[in-house]
């Protein structure tokens, strides 16, 4: 395959790929579906800084003009968080036809996932990445992250599944799958708002070095396929319990009273809960989302050890 038919490197993302310098990949949908403008854009530059300083190089990921575009200008990230929703959110299968409708389209986890494959980059960190939906047993709503997660080899470094999915489905599904969970530092699995889901963490890992050897060893072994690095938000920054599941209990009220589904729902519900939360819940997740970007940052940097 001609890579450059389909993708573009930024100077900066280019030249570190060229000299072996450590990668980290930084999705987009996150910039226009899960965030307000401009609190989304200024998170978006933050958090390539805070990369920057773990001694590695941001590569944020977006479709642009008809191809996959590793690594994003200043005024790329702005121009994305001023569109908001009117950037096509892009999964696995929005990806063809927004690269012959030259759409202008930001990467889901799934999207960020098989962008950052074909660029070679090995770690990516987000937010919270997409599961299993609460009722998802009779809706069938299970985030194609799940099924990418299973055979892209990425590691997805997150603060773990937000409540407003069914977190145990989630781990399930994950298990079946065969993709590998690693939560850092801690003995139970993250609920991104919370450290803390009530679901014991199956293997925990203490450093970065530990992470990167087992990222080593099953892709060495050729188990393709990505891994879930859940990295717990800092206990400063966790966001009070009882106004995030009032907030998601009434966004998921509003979310069916209205007949939200598909690729809308994950974002109503996270717009909702901002909105409810008076702006809190933004806080706590601009804090997770650099406290994932370091871990990463470490990570990639310990691939190449
Ligand atoms: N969860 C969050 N914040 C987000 C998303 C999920 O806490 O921004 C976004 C990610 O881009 C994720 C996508 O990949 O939503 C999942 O959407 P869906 O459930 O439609 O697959
Ligand atoms: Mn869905």
């Amino acid at each position: 395959m001609d890579l450059e038919k389909y993708v573009v490197f930024s100077a900066e993302a280019g030249s570190a790929r060229q000299n072996g310098r450590p990668l980290v990949a930084l999705e987009s949908t996150i910039i226009s579906h899960g965030m307000p403008y401009p609190e989304n854009v200024r998170t978006a530059l933050a958090v390539e800084d805070v990369v920057r300083a773990g001694g590695a190089v941001p590569a944020t990921i977006a479709i642009l003009d008809g191809k996959i575009n590793i690594g994003l200008a200043r005024a790329q990230i702005d121009d994305l968080g001023r569109k908001g929703q009117g950037a096509l959110k892009v999964s696995r299968r929005d990806l063809p036809a927004a690269l012959a409708k030259r759409t202008t389209g930001a990467t889901t986890v799934a999207g960020t996932m098989i962008a950052a494959q074909l660029a070679g980059i090995e770690v990516f960190a987000t937010g919270g990445i997409g599961g299993a939906h609460r009722g998802a047993q009779a809706s069938f709503d299970i985030s194609a992250d799940l099924s990418e997660l299973a055979r892209t080899s990425v590691a997805v470094v997150c603060a773990g599944v937000k409540a407003i999915l069914d977190i145990g489905l989630t781990l399930e599904l994950l298990e079946t799958l065969g993709v590998p969970v690693l939560t850092y530092g801690a003995d139970e699995f993250p609920a991104f708002y919370a450290r803390g889901s009530g679901f014991r963490a199956e293997c925990r890992c203490d450093t970065p070095a530990e992470i990167a050897l087992a990222l080593r060893a099953k892709w060495d072994l050729g188990l393709a396929g990505g891994a879930v690095i859940a990295n717990p938000v800092p206990a400063e920054f966790e966001a009070d319990p009882k106004l995030i599941n009032d907030a998601i209990a009434l966004a998921l009220a509003e979310a069916a009273k209205l007949g939200v589904t598909g690729k809308r729902i994950t974002p109503y519900l996270l717009e909702k809960i901002a909105h409810v939360t008076g702006g809190r819940s933004l806080e706590t997740n601009i804090a997770l989302i650099k406290n994932n970007a370091a871990l990463a940052a470490a990570i990639a940097c310990a691939l190449r050890r």
